[in-house]
């Protein structure tokens, strides 16, 4: 029985066959309209399907030289009936859709604020004090409505995270905002929810993937916060940091990315280059173009690569770069 109301209504807290889990307090009320539609189309769908199946076969011409029977008059009790119930089913889901619709844009005043940045093709997210996650993920605090201020580098991109239900595009040159409450995990470890962009932004499109890192806790959240600044830039921190920014397009060794492999950026560092660039210049490989290459990309392009790379400033500092370099130094020895 259980079973069956999940896979019927797959509106649970754990997820069903249909729908990630209901991981926000807005979650449950937008599905509720969706299967409300879903199951009055359903059943207008087999409703009308069998009695227009049911009509054919019961009044089929039953000799070839029968003639055809009279049609039905006019039925005004039947006319009122088939248009008012329509009426007010459409009448009760534009009211559910749209007082549905007015809470979801409308956050709470005193909400947690984020900024959202998005470009081709990451996600940079800002706390209130400055703080930067150094995972690249979204970290929030459970039980509390969080604010999401938004915009866009370049095109349109939009942030959706199914299990809260939520999505807005991110406009470039304006600001867009977005709203949730998570509610908050069932054990004492924080859980992962997916956070993606739904709009098209060309080939890395499908690189801008995220997680929304839901704390047990607000103490467990701010504990997370106080520690994005002071990271050790230590191997082991750009390794983190390496799997989590760069690996879509740095490879180490093997096949060659959408960027060089860093087992060979390695080596021109450990030799200070020298690395052709698209104009032909041959460049120092040190540290400093090490730094420009993750904080201004565009300003040269290594031969042989296009112009994709995101510029990490806002997201990365001083002491992660380090960390990069210090972890590019143990490649290749
Ligand atoms: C969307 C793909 C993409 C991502 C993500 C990406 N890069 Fe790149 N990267 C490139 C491309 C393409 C180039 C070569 C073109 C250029 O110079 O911009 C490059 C070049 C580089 C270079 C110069 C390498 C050399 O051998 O000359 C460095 C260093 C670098 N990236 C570091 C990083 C770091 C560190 C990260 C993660 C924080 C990162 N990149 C994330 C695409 C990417
Ligand atoms: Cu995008």
């Amino acid at each position: 029985m259980n079973a069956l109301a999940s896979l019927l209504l797959a509106s649970t807290d754990a997820g069903g066959v249909w729908l990630p889990p209901q991981a926000s307090e807005q979650a449950a009320d937008v599905d509720w309209l969706f299967w409300f539609i879903f199951y009055l189309c359903t059943f207008f769908f087999v409703l009308i399907v069998a009695l227009a199946g049911y009509f054919s076969w019961a009044y089929r011409r039953r000799t070839p030289d029968q003639p055809p029977l009279p049609s039905a008059e006019h039925n005004t009790p039947l006319e009122v009936f088939w248009s008012v119930v329509p009426l007010v089913l459409v009448i009760y889901i534009f009211y559910v859709g749209f007082t549905g619709f007015m809470h979801l844009y409308s956050p709470p005043p005193g909400a947690y604020t984020i900024d959202v940045t998005a470009q081709k093709w990451s996600w940079a997210f800002r706390y209130p004090d400055g703080r930067t996650p150094l995972d690249g993920n979204l970290h929030v605090p459970p039980g509390e409505p969080i604010r999401l201020v938004m915009s866009s580098q370049d095109v349109l991109h939009s942030l959706f995270v199914p299990a809260f239900r939520v999505k807005q595009d991110l406009v470039p040159g304006r600001y867009t905002t977005l709203w949730f409450t998570a509610k908050p995990p069932a054990g004492t470890e924080p859980v992962e929810y997916l956070l993606t962009c739904t709009e098209y932004c060309g080939t890395g499109h499908s690189d801008m993937m995220r997680m929304v890192v839901v704390h047990p806790t607000r103490a467990s959240f701010e504990e997370w916060l106080a520690k994005q600044d002071d990271v050790p830039p230590t191997a082991e921190v750009g390794e983190r940091i390496y799997r989590q920014l760069c690996v879509a397009c740095h490879n180490i060794t093997g096949p060659v990315g959408q960027g060089p492999n860093f087992g060979e950026t390695a080596q021109l560092l450990r030799a200070g280059g020298p690395r052709t660039m698209a104009d032909g210049a041959a460049v120092v490989v040190d540290e400093e173009y090490i730094r420009e290459s993750i904080m201004e990309p565009q300003a040269r392009i290594v031969s042989g690569f296009q112009p994709v790379m995101p510029t990490f400033k806002g997201q990365l500092k001083e002491p992660h770069i380090g960390a990069l370099i210090a972890y590019l130094r143990t490649l290749g020895e």
